[in-house]
């Protein structure tokens, strides 16, 4: 059942706060109750990150192990080699994703870096993924470039609201990010977009950054939400955490008002127990970044997640652009098919 009154572009600051201000298991209930007429609620879409170019970033996002104002240990490298890239996106199939997003430390890409991105977005089509790549901000130019390229998704995010921003980037303007997402959008790809919690905001500024992003003529059809993963160094690196059910209320309300989308439960989720990430899939997340690092920070290992899915029912989405069911089959990774076939029955000792 599809309600035209769910899809909505208006939405006022005061009722997106009134959503987060529902008593916890009636919000939940209607973000569920959404997520159901949407999706299958057993059902999870799975990316693998790889960061192609690390470190010595010029911007000064205060959040970033990666940018070079801070001094975070991090080692920086130069853009990858498109073939390791490739070799990294079929270990990414292999191990059960369906979309590899290629991330970058820039600013924005330089125009000798182009033809290399672009030769990244070919070959990893060509296995049989989604792709998506996080470059920072693009030119009306470079993102049709992409789009030729077949590049499904492009990653933005507009991290936090309108007002707290300047707290947290300077050397960028909320206006720019809006701007890149309107030239991915005119160049035909699909938009992923989002931003980050825990950054010691208000729940007005989560509610202005999904106000932001609701309130887009069409929703991003991927949504990241990110909690803080605090990194030392970083100007960020001692904030307070923030409650887990406010994070869990963030996800639920980007349900709500975007119910179409796939809302990633992204960063942070190293640091959250099997029970949060289980809420969080009840408020409607469907979506997850798989594999053992996200760019620069750890991600929970790949069989604890897998034995997670197993233990909450939850299978991996399909991907079917243009392959049969019988292919897509056949191409079963080997990690699902071991995790489909052990069910990773849950062993309390290794939890
Ligand atoms: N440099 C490009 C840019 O910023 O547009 C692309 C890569 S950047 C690392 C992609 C996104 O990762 C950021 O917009 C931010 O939302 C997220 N991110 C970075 N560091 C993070 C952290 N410590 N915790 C949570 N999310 C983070
Ligand atoms: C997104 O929203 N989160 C991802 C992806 N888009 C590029 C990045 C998370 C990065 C976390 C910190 C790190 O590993 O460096
Ligand atoms: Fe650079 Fe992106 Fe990190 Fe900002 S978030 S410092 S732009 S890598």
């Amino acid at each position: 059942m599809h309600l035209v009154e769910d899809i909505r572009n208006d939405w006022t600051r005061k009722e997106i706060l009134a959503l987060f201000e529902l008593p916890f298991n009636d919000l939940l209930f209607q973000a569920q109750t959404v997520h159901r007429r949407y999706f299958d609620p057993n059902t999870v879409q799975i990316s693998t990150l790889c960061s192609v170019k690390t470190g010595a970033c010029p911007e000064d996002c205060a959040y970033c192990p990666q940018s070079a104002r801070y001094d975070t240990g991090l080692e920086r490298e130069k853009l990858m080699a498109v073939d390791k890239v490739i070799e990294e996106a079929k270990a990414a199939k292999a191990g059960g994703a369906t979309r590899f997003c290629m991330g970058a430390a820039w600013r924005s890409p330089k125009a000798k870096d182009m033809s290399y991105v672009v030769d990244m977005v070919k070959g990893v089509k060509a296995l049989g993924m989604e792709t998506c790549m996080t470059l920072g901000m693009l030119t009306e130019a470079q993102a049709q470039q992409l789009s030729h390229a077949g590049l499904d998704y492009y990653n933005h995010n507009l991290d936090t609201s309108p007002e707290y921003y300047g707290d947290i980037i300077t050397t960028r303007t909320y206006q720019d990010r809006l701007d890149t997402l309107d030239n991915v959008r005119n160049a035909g790809m699909k938009v992923c977009s989002g931003g980050i919690v825990g950054m010691g905001e208000e729940a007005s500024d989560r509610a202005g950054l999904l106000q932001q992003l609701a309130n887009m003529s069409v929703h991003p059809e991927s949504v990241p939400i990110n909690m803080l993963v605090k990194v030392a160094g970083t100007p960020l690196e001692n904030e307070k955490d923030l409650d887990p059910f406010d994070f869990i209320r963030t996800i639920a309300v980007a349900r709500i008002l975007m119910p179409k989308s796939h809302v990633r439960l992204s960063a942070g989720r190293e640091s959250m127990n099997e029970q949060m990430q289980a809420l969080a899939f009840f408020a409607g997340a469907n979506s997850i970044f798989y594999g053992e690092k996200l760019l620069t920070t750890p991600n929970p290992k790949k069989n604890k997640d897998m034995a997670l899915l197993n233990r909450l029912g939850i299978s991996p989405e399909a991907y079917h652009a243009g392959e049969s069911d019988e292919v897509l089959e056949a191409s079963l990774n080997d990690d699902l098919k071991k995790a489909q076939t052990d069910k990773y029955f849950y062993d309390a000792s290794s939890s």
